[in-house]
């Protein structure tokens, strides 16, 4: 591999598998377990507040229970240890890059951990419940909906993210399905920008093929064996 100076790398659900975190499209995944329409849609949340809460409530209550696993930790390694630029860019809502340890990370998706209030438009941290409606930290309105990016709706730090591809010279991709946009098109975001790309997935994806080199394996093995690469370059 050429001198890499400038990595971006993008997770999904895949790489916290291991930690017990459920998928979305794997056998058994959520989105077997619940309509899309009905949890993760703007028009779900207005049709039926009680159900989207309580699903993001049930979702804050597994994380939890749930530890970071060796993928999550080895990618906070090279967090730690890598000189050149990086960014993490994770369509998880969940923290588990952060309580391993990495600090570059970009959640497009937003967060668990974070409450959006819809009447002052303010965020805040959240480690509770939301569906028993409590007062926003900043205004007092019961009006609080998970911090999450449905689908219908723009994903954060989208010119950061794509600030980060045109300057990076390695694009990885960790344990995504490549089946949502527009996270899944920054593979050929990177590719037209002549950046080296590189799968790291339990199996073949959506986007396997415009991948450079595609490796396939549990992101608990995979992971840690790349930083190593990486690190030892
Ligand atoms: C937007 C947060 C525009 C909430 C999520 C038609 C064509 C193209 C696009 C569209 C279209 N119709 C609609 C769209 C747009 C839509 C979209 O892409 N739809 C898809 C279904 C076609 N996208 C959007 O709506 C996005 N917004 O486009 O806005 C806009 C423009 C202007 C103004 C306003 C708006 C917003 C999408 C974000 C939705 N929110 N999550 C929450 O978490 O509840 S999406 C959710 O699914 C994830 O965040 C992620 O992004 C996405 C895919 O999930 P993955 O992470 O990949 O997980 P998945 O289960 O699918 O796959 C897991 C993978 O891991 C598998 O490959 C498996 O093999 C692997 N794996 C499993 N175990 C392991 C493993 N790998 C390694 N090790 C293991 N142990």
């Amino acid at each position: 591999m050429t001198d890499i100076r400038n990595i971006v790398i993008l997770t999904g659900a895949g790489i916290s598998a291991e930690s017990g975190i459920d998928t979305f499209r794997d056998a058994g995944g959520l989105w077997e377990q619940h309509n899309i329409d009905d949890v993760a849609t703007p028009e779900g949340f207005a049709r039926n507040p009680d159900l989207v809460l309580g699903f993001y409530d049930m979702r804050r209550e597994a994380l939890s229970k749930a530890q970071p696993n060796a993928a999550h930790q080895a990618l906070a390694r090279l967090d730690a240890e890598f000189s050149g630029d990086l960014l993490i860019v994770t369509q998880n809502v969940d923290d588990l890059h952060e309580r391993a340890g990495a600090k570059r990370v970009l959640h497009m998706h937003g967060e668990l951990k974070s409450a959006l209030c819809t009447a002052c438009e303010m965020r805040s941290p959240w480690d509770a419940t939301l569906s028993d409606r409590p007062a926003c930290p900043v205004c007092q309105a019961p009006s609080l909906r998970p911090d999450v990016v449905w689908f219908g709706e723009m994903p954060y730090q989208m010119e950061r993210i794509y600030g980060a591809i045109r300057e990076a010279d390695l694009f990885v991709s960790i344990g995504t399905s490549g089946a949502v946009y527009p996270a899944a098109g920054f593979v050929r975001d990177a590719r037209d920008l002549a950046v080296q790309t590189l799968e790291l997935n339990l199996e073949r994806s959506d986007g396997s093929h415009w991948f450079h080199e595609s490796r396939q394996g549990r992101a608990g093995e995979l992971v840690p064996a790349w930083v190593d690469e990486i690190l030892s370059a």
